[in-house]
């Protein structure tokens, strides 16, 4: 043991070895003394302590604020292997377990999976190897044990070590044998990538919202005594009827789902925890302000001077329109607005205006952050980029916007377009290979526009390879599904969404469309098929809608939602002086100063040169941040289409 270090009292114990209390330079540390069996035959010789050794040097290297930090390792031939890491005082398991804990743990994992290059599979997740700060903050522990994918590979073939009712389903083997973690004959390797941790985690928020540990069924192996895989929803059948109707039963079963490419990543679990964290804290402060037991909502009437918010609000109040109402001044102070109505008047009615009104707010805290003001003008930037692809596909003066459809097969695609395009149905139709296009006119707010229908392929093997590029050129997707097929829903709409997220998350319109509505036999069923579809929706935050190809219910309308959706979205009512303008840029500098101010370049490139500037901004302060983009809104103010 190195002399600056002292070992103290045994703090808990795994399956990889003991965890002490110890000081590190007078500073308290947590050691782990790996089991020396994982080093002895056939693992001990000296490759596989180099190997660890060098696995360990890279993880010393990452800093997450949910990840516990690798401090420092000893690995000797004279000892056991020992770990030495931040100390953490409890473990999940001795307090209340919360969404926001494993959101943090999404967190943690999106860094291993994502931004390290090669990606670090953890291996481990399971709720004892979340620990927690003070502070309630989540982090995830023994990463050390954690394995480094080859470079460039996505899968890694190992014996994989973990905790047996938190391991994924191709980890196993059916001659697999915990003892060796690997399997007995032969000892041939598994395969599996960054996709098993996303698994873990499924099951420790099963954990989270079951409050007992998971207990798979029947007894420990995942395998028939014939061998047979047993499927992990039928495996878990107990754990699963104990979540009964929790909110975040949808996302545990994308996690735990049997194939590694259905389950979302580290980055999508996140976004989707956030999701529901965030309503969790609106819930709170809606009922931390309570006043008795009546909740308050809180909602904020915003707009330009002078059009009206006082007056419908006392209208709403008290039933009554004043005669004269004076402009609302806070304090002795004249708001920002007044001051500046002059040059406000000559924005007109410029999209950006919005923008420019929440970054000269009054009030300092209710300015965007400089994240916040880049990812909106990305915003901008992508909307200008789709009119343009509209405007240049354009035949004579009509801008062409392009709608793609997808789904497995036999949900009834190409039938929901003939119906769309013919006005017919027929009974009998070939399935469609690679993809194919139809040209629709339609009026979207009284304008002409062609509606380019791209029908794909369900069937996998086109699938897979066109859809990505299908997703890229679209300006909207119809996701379709079978009503009376429920894993054209389960399985086949999170695939879809998979690679939408992949290739444009910013997609202007998303639609999920049950089809063969016609089908459902009794009311009864109807009532289910349409939950599901819409709880689906929900969850992912898309408009839902049911059609039946047969029988013409709401083709029409699907059609024409997902065009007008598109429309609103990107406003598409200047289209035409994106035509007009042809190739040229759609946007012009007004004035002078932007070349100046060392920002060159014309049109859309000029938003994105003022996005990635305030990116790179570096924010010391708070107050800095604030400052600096008070300097941009006045470029900001140049810019005009
Ligand atoms: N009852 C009923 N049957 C439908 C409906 N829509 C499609 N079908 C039937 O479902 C079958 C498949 O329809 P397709 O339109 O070929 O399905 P697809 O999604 O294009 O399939 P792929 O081209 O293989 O991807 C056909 O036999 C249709 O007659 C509907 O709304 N109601
Ligand atoms: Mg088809």
């Amino acid at each position: 043991m190195l002399p600056n270090l002292e070992r103290k009292e045994l703090i808990g114990s795994g399956s990889f070895g003991n965890v002490y209390r110890a000081e590190l330079d007078g500073k308290p540390v947590a050691v782990k003394i790996l089991h020396e069996r994982y080093f002895r035959e056939p693992h001990s010789n000296n490759e596989c302590l180099k190997k660890f050794k060098a696995e360990c040097k890279i993880l010393q290297k990452l800093q997450h604020m949910n990840v516990v930090t690798l401090l420092d390792f000893i690995i000797s031939h004279a000892s056991p292997p020992m770990l030495i890491t931040e100390l953490l005082d409890c473990d999940l398991r001795k307090y209340i377990q919360t969404v926001s804990i494993m959101l943090d743990v999404a967190k943690g994992l999106a860094y291993l999976h994502h931004e390290h290059n090669p990606p670090i599979v953890h291996r481990d997740v399971a709720s004892k190897n979340i620990l927690l700060t003070k502070e309630r903050q989540a982090k995830i522990a023994d990463v050390g044990l954690a394995k480094v994918l080859p470079k460039g590979e996505q899968n890694y073939c190992s014996p994989v070590p973990g905790t047996p009712a938190y391991a994924a389903p191709e980890t196993f083997h059916p001659d697999y044998d915990p003892r060796f973690f690997m399997s007995r004959k032969g000892r041939s390797p598994v395969e599996y990538g960054t996709k098993i941790d996303i698994f873990s985690l499924g099951i420790a928020l099963m954990e989270v919202i079951t409050g007992k540990l998971p207990n798979p069924q029947p007894g420990a192996s995942p395998f028939t005594s014939d061998g047979v895989q047993i499927p992990e929803k039928y495996h878990r059948k107990g754990d699963i009827e104990r979540m009964g109707e929790h909110k975040l039963k949808e996302i545990v079963f994308l996690c735990i789902e049997e194939s590694s490419d259905r389950r979302p990543s580290a980055e999508e679990l996140t976004k989707m925890l956030q999701r529901e964290c965030s309503k969790i804290e609106q819930k709170k402060i809606i009922a931390n302000r309570a006043r008795g037991e009546i909740p308050t909502i809180e909602v904020t009437v915003l707009g330009q001077s002078n059009v009206g918010k006082t007056c419908l609000i006392s209208r709403f109040v008290n039933h009554k329109f004043p005669e004269i109402e004076a402009p609302t001044y806070d304090g002795e102070q004249i708001l920002e607005k007044d001051r500046r109505k002059g040059d406000i008047k000559m924005m007109g009615e410029h999209k950006l205006k919005e923008i420019v009104f929440l970054c000269i707010e009054d009030s300092s805290d209710k300015r965007p952050s400089a994240e916040k003001l880049t990812e909106m003008l990305r915003q901008e930037c992508s909307k200008i980029e789709q009119k343009k692809i509209i405007a240049n596909r354009a035949v004579g003066e009509i801008p062409v916007i392009e709608v793609t459809v997808l789904g497995i097969s036999n949900v009834g695609k190409t039938c929901l377009i003939s119906r769309f395009v013919n006005h017919k149905f027929s009974e009998r139709v070939a399935p469609t290979y690679g993809c194919d296009h139809k040209h629709v006119s339609i009026k979207i707010h009284s304008k002409d526009f062609t509606l380019r229908v791209v029908d794909t392929a369900g069937q996998e093997r086109f699938r897979r390879s066109i859809t990505p590029t299908l997703i890229r050129r679209s300006q909207g997707i119809l996701l379709v599904y079978d009503v009376n097929n429920p894993s054209s829903l389960s399985e086949g709409v999170p695939e879809m969404l998979h690679f939408i997220n992949r290739e444009r998350p910013d997609i202007p319109s998303l639609l999920l469309v049950g089809n063969k509505a016609d089908l459902m036999e009794s009311e009864q069923s109807e009532l289910v098929v349409s939950k599901e579809g819409e709880r689906f929706a929900q969850n992912y935050g898309i408009p839902f809608i049911e059609t039946s190809a047969q029988s013409g219910k709401n083709v029409e309308k699907v059609f024409e939602m997902i065009a007008e959706n598109i429309y609103d979205y990107l406003d598409l009512s200047d289209i035409d002086t994106f035509i007009s303008n042809g190739r040229r840029d759609a946007i012009t500098v007004m004035n002078d100063p932007p070349r100046e101010r060392g920002l060159g370049g014309t049109g859309s490139k000029k938003f994105s040169i003022v996005a990635e500037m305030i990116d790179k901004m570096e924010i010391t302060t708070h107050k800095k941040a604030k400052l600096n983009q008070a300097a941009f809104i006045q470029f900001l103010g140049h810019v005009s289409y």
